[in-house]
This record gives C-alpha cells, sequence and structure tokens, in this order.
C-alpha cells in the first residue's frame, strides 16, 4: 500500500495498520519530503520509496491501494488521482470541504470502476459499539430521543493548526463523525435545523454547533458540540456521550465509558473502555484505538473479502447532512433531506 499524507494523523494510521496487520507500506508521497523522509525512518520503512509528486508514485510503483491522510483541501485532488490510475483508495473523513466535490470524488470513482472508502472511525469506537449493541438488543424499546454530546475546552487547534483557517470548522472535523453516529445507531434523517457559534478569536469558523435532526424512525436526535476553548468539568476529550431514551428505558454512555442502561429490571451498568496502544497518543485513546478495527473493515474490502461500512457512496449521505446542516444555521431554516 502507498500513502498520501505524512502529518500528525500518519502517526497513528500507519502503527494501527502495523496492529491489522497484512500489509506492506512500499510509498509515501508528502508535499514536503523531508516529513515523508522522517515518517519512513520512524516506521522503519526502509524499503519504502519517498515522493515528493503523487503522480509520479503512481505512474512508477506497483500498489494495491493508497490511503490518503492529508488535510481535507487535498482528498479531492488525490483521490481523482488515484481513479485516473486505477487505484483502490480510502481517504481521511471530512471527504471534502464541500458536497459538490465530495459528489464528484464519489461519480469519478464510480465511473471509473475504482473502490473509494472513508475512513470514518467514531463508529468503530470500543464504546459505540457497546453501545450499538445494547440498542440492537431492544432493551429499551424503540428510541424516541438521542443526545450525543461532545463538548471539550482541549486546545485541538495545538496538533491540528490547519483548522484555525477552515471556513468550515466543527461541523466538518466533528459533525461528519456525530452525524455519521447518529446515522449509524438511529438510522437516516429527514430533516433537520442547525445553529452555530464563533466562541474563540482567531479562527475562522464556527467551533460550536448544535443539530436537532428526525429520523425515518421518527426518533429525535441533539448533538451537542464545541471545541470552544472553555474549561469543561470533567472534560473527557475525545469521548462522544449518550443519553438515549426508548420506550421500555434509558441508555446512558458516559465520557468515562461506563454503559448505563436502566429499565423497570433496575440499572445495569458495564465498564466499556477502549484498547490502549502503546503508539495511541493517550488524549486521544479512544479515538486512535478506533483506527484498527476501522482499517481491519477496509482491508477486507480492498481485497474483495466483503462489504465496508464506510463505502464513499454511503459516507456521501453524512456528507449531506454536514452541509445541510451549515445550510440551516445560514437560512435559520428546517433543511428537508
Ligand atoms: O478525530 C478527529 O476528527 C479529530 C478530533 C478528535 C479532534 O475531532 O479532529
Amino acid at each position: 500500500m502507498g500513502i498520501f499524507g505524512t502529518g500528525f494523523w500518519s502517526n497513528f494510521q500507519i502503527p494501527a495498520w502495523f496492529e491489522v496487520g497484512g500489509v506492506k507500506i512500499t510509498a509515501l508521497y508528502n508535499r514536503t519530503v523531508s516529513k515523508a523522509e522522517r515518517v519512513a525512518e520512524k516506521f522503519h520503512l526502509a524499503d519504502a520509496h519517498v515522493y515528493g509528486d503523487p503522480e509520479e508514485l503512481l505512474r512508477r510503483e506497483k500498489i494495491d491501494f493508497m490511503d490518503i491522510i492529508t488535510e481535507i483541501d487535498a482528498h479531492a485532488p488525490l483521490v481523482l488521482l488515484a481513479a485516473k490510475y486505477k487505484i483502490p483508495v480510502i481517504c481521511q473523513k471530512p471527504m471534502a470541504p464541500d458536497l459538490a466535490t465530495a459528489e464528484n470524488m464519489v461519480e469519478a470513482c464510480r465511473t471509473a470502476g475504482v473502490p473509494f472508502f472513508v475512513h470514518e472511525n467514531f463508529r468503530w469506537q470500543t464504546p459505540i459499539r457497546a453501545l450499538k449493541q445494547a440498542l440492537d438488543q431492544g432493551l429499551i424499546g424503540k428510541p424516541f430521543r438521542a443526545q450525543l454530546s461532545f463538548l471539550t475546552g482541549f486546545p485541538v487547534f495545538d496538533n491540528q493548526p490547519f483548522m484555525k483557517t477552515l471556513e468550515h470548522l466543527i461541523i466538518t472535523d466533528l459533525g461528519s463523525h456525530q452525524l455519521d453516529l447518529s446515522r449509524f445507531l438511529f438510522g437516516e434523517a429527514t430533516r433537520l435545523y442547525c445553529q452555530t457559534h464563533q466562541v474563540q478569536s482567531g479562527i475562522r469558523g464556527e467551533d460550536a454547533a448544535t443539530i436537532m435532526l428526525d429520523t425515518a424512525n421518527h426518533t429525535t436526535v441533539v448533538i451537542r458540540m464545541a471545541y470552544a476553548g472553555n474549561p469543561v468539568e470533567s472534560d473527557h476529550f475525545p469521548q462522544t456521550s449518550f443519553f438515549v431514551e426508548g420506550e421500555l428505558g434509558t441508555i446512558e454512555l458516559t465520557a468515562d465509558n461506563w454503559l448505563r442502561i436502566t429499565t423497570k429490571a433496575g440499572t445495569l451498568s458495564k465498564r466499556v473502555p477502549p484498547p490502549h496502544y502503546s503508539w495511541a497518543d493517550p488524549n486521544y485513546d479512544v479515538v486512535h484505538a478506533s483506527i484498527v478495527p476501522c482499517n481491519a473493515d477496509l482491508l477486507k474490502a480492498v481485497k474483495g473479502e466483503g462489504q465496508a461500512e464506510t463505502t464513499g457512496e454511503d459516507n456521501l449521505k453524512t456528507v449531506r447532512l454536514v452541509f445541510a446542516s451549515y445550510d440551516s444555521a445560514a437560512s435559520g431554516k428546517v433543511i428537508y433531506l
């Protein structure tokens, strides 16, 4: 396999590939070649070839698939390049900076017959899988309302400074994950309403947002998110916490990884922490651990051994919700999907 982009996130994506196993990284591209050389050295990729031109990599290397780990603006040109060279391609979320670009990426891969996947990892988090299992068991009956919260004072711009410059910030970076979780757990949305805030100064986009949506099964989902930089009591970055109300009871998933299922029979409490990997940044444990099962699911599909959950086609539905949220915030209107 080859890697496009050797910035912050590659430090976790690459060891997660080693954790999955069955792959060999034979080529790396980065705009600043010295960064790619450093990453190759750090991960002992002695045989890997390093490039400063992505097309040259595709022209020269015999590669089974590419993993794009760049920032958002580079996603589309690199996916289109992979489509041109007929190389299956995985791309980090958020897929694109606008809906038309995302649609074009999916269409280009479909037309070229090239498998295209989006690395959407939040749904692969251990606590989220446990919540999904509890919902599927039907213990609380049909959920009528769910609240998802990701409110943090963590300095997200220290690790990913490019986010300060994004016109669309928290709904693309984090809302992509939260809206995907909503789809994964509660099904497709039929309409939504959104409000945003810019709390911190020195950034271009919104750093707080609230989305309320209705699903086809008529579950009301409220998503609250903030990178507002304000101190938050019990800040368990980067966990998403949940409170789900059903006809027969409630399920709470707390940011410190407790799953509590309450029915007439009482409350069942379970710890559902993620595994810890030595290469993971402890500040990002639940997210970094989720890269492993996400990559395993994508690799299975790349090898033609089954369907991946987060194909480009599937993720386009999440991207539609992201930009419907911006449309709602700008117009003050409910958007029907
Ligand atoms: O996983 C991510 O998308 C990161 C963060 C956890 C900060 O949202 O950008």
